[in-house]
């Protein structure tokens, strides 16, 4: 905290030294890795939602030009590989944790949505393997299938599951429901609303690949995989191929983005890594773009009753929801956690409401498995929140600022426990919204409006988020189940020329760590930028590690990473006394010289480098050699990024297309370490929640063929759909409990904006009386609104 914005260091808005790798095509990515002999793995997909598995036959395919082998499930159950477990296993209400089918890599015996796999095929070339997949015959007997949340809960409705009756995977219940109801008996006024979270796909420029690579010599396996979390899948993999991590390098190199979706466990890793084993021979699986759609974990999709309870003031009394999320077929590795404890735990959001109940029924469907997707969990809250706090607003004609601003916590109240579980550790929530109206200048958007073309609806929308970042304190996620602890390791290594490696067991897959983590470095050593190099992605330079999602790298690896660069501090403190022949206590440390207290004696970093290594005349005996330290950090809490979006937007009153004139975000993500990177977050964030808001949707029909299976029908926005942000941050509420006050800030564009664009669409429609629209809000369905105004 404190440091000075200069140079290099923290707060300086350094350009990126990734970027000259990745716009030069010098990155390398998992497919640009090839190893000599290595096989070619194509997946036999289901083409049906549901179905019985009856022969699998693989003679002919067998049989076919440069084929080495084809497996099945019964190959992988002969070697004893065992299923892919889930990463967190929630309870349920009732005290009993979640159901957790079985779900193996290779289907056995049932089917439960399309594309998942069924057998492998492993040839010398691609073309010999894609050609031999074709002639491999499945006996499938098509079942009814459930492609909607709200079907599976239907009697009579097909069940999934030997071990989940219903349906149903876990009901979720946080809150003190009597309470809630008492307040809601003595409201003033109550809001209702339902709500659709449309079913997202995440869409990387880089398709995931996976490239395992056996070592004769010493029985390791080496996994290139394009994940954001190698340690995790070093983990699943050890676990389920019967091995120790240490019989495992997983190395995650240029990762084209990840978006979340890239941070969790997939079948394609075990089939690649097993038949690398079983084949002694490098396996290769790059999937396509049309097998992503297939293979790759959606996210949201939620069915959700929220009910908000305020007296005549407008003040929140209570909030009452009910979810109902779809979890896919199975339970993907963070797919039980994300609608049950993150989503719920932010229900409060920066709002003064009393008393919170909120109940999730998590329900299996025989579509891809859901998970965390950019914002995951948090999106969903704050659009619940912040679609009440307009309706409520509109009900009760009071204008929608004046509402919230009524009920935002106030920064005198922080620490502040809310009434769903967190306690937010800071955050001067009124000062954001202030400065956030200010920048869109809210007060003139009622001229804004009157001045506008003709046919042309002008709206503004609000949203006020706060975000759980920094995830997860392992204590919260060990208390809800996770099988896994959340801690964040970094080691710094100073070599005798004074240049740094640091190593994290964060991931970078287009965050700019390469950059900001450097930055961290040169401002507590004092070291250039150029002299810094940053690795992470490799389980063997990095033996422990967590990975990076949840917005957490900053927060949780970024303080791991200055824990360790103080104890560089102290050492070189140590070596600098030594060297200057003064007391320990007198050395001072700052802008890269050991310095003796009120003396002109001082030796720069490089020089205490090069002596640590050279250690001619050291007393052995209190001091080591070398300058090489290491720290894990936990964090004691999540860091709560908060922040207030804007969105300013046009309906074409003829066609329905909505353009998004204006887009204001202010965000409180603690101490900026790189503005300039930050803001490219947050751009990026936006332009996920313009997609999620206003294009998006991933649609199954009612056998459950996937309808949005291409960009010809998954609309990703466009460039010229997505506005440019202004961008502002608050800095003064440092986060309390990491040393560099720092908060993420990698999600917060994708949880605001779809709540803020749709906010303002609605507000653009209100004076033709369309009270509400689901996302997204795609030209037809905004066409349709206006046009059923008019009948
Ligand atoms: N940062 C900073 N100052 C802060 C906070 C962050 O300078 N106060 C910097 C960090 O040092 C880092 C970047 O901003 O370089 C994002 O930091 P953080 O918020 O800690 O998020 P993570 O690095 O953990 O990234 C994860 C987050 C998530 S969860 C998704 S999903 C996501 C995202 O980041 N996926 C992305 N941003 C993405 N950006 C790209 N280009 N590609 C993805 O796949």
């Amino acid at each position: 905290m404190g440091e000075p914005r200069v140079g290099e260091g923290i707060g300086a808005a350094v350009r990126r030294v990734e970027d000259a790798r990745y716009l030069l095509g010098r990155a390398r990515y998992v497919a640009d890795i090839g190893v000599p002999d290595e096989l070619h793995c194509v997946l036999v997909r289901s083409p049906h939602a549901h179905a019985v598995i009856g022969s699998v036959e693989v003679g002919e395919a067998l049989a076919s030009p440069g084929v080495v082998a084809v497996f099945t499930s019964a190959d992988m159950a002969a070697d004893d590989v065992g299923p892919m477990r889930a990463l967190w296993v929630i309870r349920s209400a009732d005290g009993r944790p979640m159901a957790e089918p079985p779900r193996f890599a290779l289907a056995r015996e049932r089917v439960r949505h399309v594309g998942e796999p069924v057998a492998a095929v492993l040839a010398v070339s691609l073309p010999a393997a894609v050609d031999a997949a074709e002639r491999v015959r499945v006996d499938y007997t098509p079942l009814p299938a459930l492609t909607d949340a709200r079907g599976a809960r239907e009697s009579g409705a097909p069940q999934l599951h030997a071990n989940a009756p219903e349906n149903v995977c876990f009901r979720w219940e946080r809150g003190d429901g009597a309470v809630v109801e008492r307040a809601f008996a003595a409201a003033a006024q109550v809001t209702a609303l339902d709500l659709v979270n449309n079913r997202l796909v995440g869409a990387a420029i880089e398709p995931r690949a996976i490239l395992a690579v056996p070592d004769a010599a010493t029985g390791r396996l080496t996994v290139y995989d394009s994940t954001q979390t190698p340690h995790h899948v070093r983990r699943f993999l050890a676990e389920e191929l019967r091995l120790t991590e240490s019989d495992l390098r997983v190395i995650a190199p240029d990762v084209g983005g990840g978006f979340g979706y890239k941070g969790k466990h997939y079948p394609e890793e075990t089939i690649v890594a097993w038949a690398a084993r079983r084949l002694r021979r490098p396996v290769k699986w790059v999937a396509t773009r049309a097998e992503s759609f297939l293979a790759d974990n959606q996210a949201r999709d939620h069915l959700t009753h929220a009910e908000l309870a305020l007296d005549r003031d407008g003040q929140f009394l209570a909030l009452r929801v009910t979810t109902l999320a779809d979890l896919g077929a199975y339970v993907s590795t963070f797919g039980a956690a994300i609608p049950s404890a993150i989503y719920s735990s932010l229900l409060a959001g920066p709002y003064r409401t009393l008393a919170i109940h909120v109940t999730v029924t998590g329900v299996f469907t025989n579509t891809l498995p859901t998970d965390a997707y950019r914002g995951a969990g948090r999106p969903e809250a704050c659009y619940v929140l912040e679609r009440l706090a307009d309706r409520a607003a509109a009900e009760m004609k009071v204008d929608r600022a004046d509402i919230r601003r009524r009920n935002l916590i106030p920064v005198a109240a922080m620490p502040y426990k809310t009434p769903i579980g967190p306690t937010y550790d800071g955050g001067d929530f009124p000062r954001v919204f202030e400065r956030a109206l200010e920048l869109a200048d809210y007060r003139g958007f009622a001229s804004r409006r009157r001045a506008a073309t003709p046919g042309r609806l002008r709206g503004i929308g609000i949203a006020c988020y706060v975000e759980s970042s920094g995830v997860a304190p392992s204590r919260f996620a060990g208390a809800l189940g996770a099988r896994a602890g959340f801690f964040e390791s970094a080691v710094i290594r100073v070599r005798p020329d004074g240049g740094v490696q640091a190593m994290l067991g964060t991931h970078n897959h287009g965050q700019g760590h390469e950059t900001t983590f450097a930055q961290i470095v040169a401002s507590r050593l004092g070291v250039p930028l150029t002299k810094i190099e940053i690795v992470e992605g490799d389980t063997d330079r990095v033996p422990f590690g967590t990975g990076t999602f949840g917005s957490r790298s900053i927060a949780v690896g970024g303080s791991a990473l200055d824990r360790a660069a103080m104890k560089i501090v102290a050492k070189g403190k140590a070596i600098a006394a030594h060297l200057l022949e003064a007391a320990l206590a007198d050395v001072d440390f700052a802008d890269g010289f050991f310095t003796v207290a009120g003396t002109d004696r001082r030796v720069d970093f490089a020089a205490v480098a090069r002596a640590a290594y050279v250690p001619h005349d050291y007393p052995l005996e209190t001091l080591e050699p070398g300058l090489e330290e290491s720290a894990f950090y936990d964090p004691p809490n999540f860091a709560f990024s908060n922040g207030v979006h804007v969105a300013e937007v046009e309906v074409d009153s003829a066609t329905g297309a909505v353009c998004v004139i204006a887009y204001r975000a202010v965000d409180d993500i603690g101490t900026v370490i790189n503005p300039m990177i930050v803001e490219g977050q947050i751009q990026g964030g936006v332009a996920q929640g313009v997609g999620q808001a206003l294009t998006e949707h991933c649609a199954y029909d009612p056998d459950g063929q996937l309808l949005s299976g291409s960009f010809m029908d998954y609309a990703l926005p466009r460039a010229d759909e997505v506005p440019g942000v202004v961008s502002e941050f608050d800095e003064s509420q440092p986060c309390m409990h990491n040393p560099l006050g720092a908060k993420g800030c990698g999600e917060a564009g994708s949880i605001a904006a779809p709540a803020a664009l749709a906010n303002a669409v609605l507000d653009a429609l209100s004076p033709l009386g369309v009270t509400h629209l689901d996302m997204p809000l795609t030209p037809e369905r905004v066409w349709r609104a206006i046009a059923q105004t008019k009948e």
